[in-house]
């Protein structure tokens, strides 16, 4: 592969700036206490969301307060590019009983639920915030036209 005289710097420079355009493009939403919460330019399915975001070294995010939702709202609000995005709440463990993945805490009265959801029984059983309407809705989780939502604890 290596041409004679061509340095073999240059080819781990090239190696290493294909790593970099490789990599997920990461934005941070906004940081409340410890919380870091980032999300990323790509759409994906509830489930590839839990390991997009356990494969950064991070997990979906828990909202436990009004400002970690307001902070997510402002973010998705401000974006030119409309878009929703996964949290960890999910009511798969039981029909009807969201709770966060994470600590399987319920998710109480948190959730700002558009008017008529949870509404998906069975079918739908992943949260997601919608980026228009900035409600709380749950869909399958095979829905894919949906970004991960992770948080990082610093
Ligand atoms: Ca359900």
């Amino acid at each position: 592969m290596m041409k004679k005289g061509f340095p073999s710097s240059i080819w781990i420079a090239i190696l290493i700036l294909g790593e970099i355009q490789a990599a997920p493009c990461i934005h941070l939403v906004g940081t409340v206490g410890k919380k870091n919460l980032f999300t990323a330019t790509r759409e994906l399915t509830w489930f590839e969301s839990l390991e997009y975001c356990h494969s950064l070294g991070m997990s979906l995010a828990v909202l436990e307060s009004e400002r970690e939702v307001t902070v997510v709202e402002e973010y998705l609000q401000n974006c030119a590019v409309k878009h929703h995005v996964w949290l960890a709440a999910t009511d798969l463990f039981k029909e009807g009983t969201f709770t966060w993945m994470n600590t399987g805490n319920p998710v109480g009265t948190l959730p700002r639920w558009l008017n008529g959801q949870p509404d998906g029984g069975l079918r739908q059983n992943c949260v997601l915030i919608n980026g228009s309407t900035l409600k709380w809705e749950d869909q399958s989780c095979s829905f894919i036209y949906c970004r991960p939502l992770c948080q990082l604890l610093s």
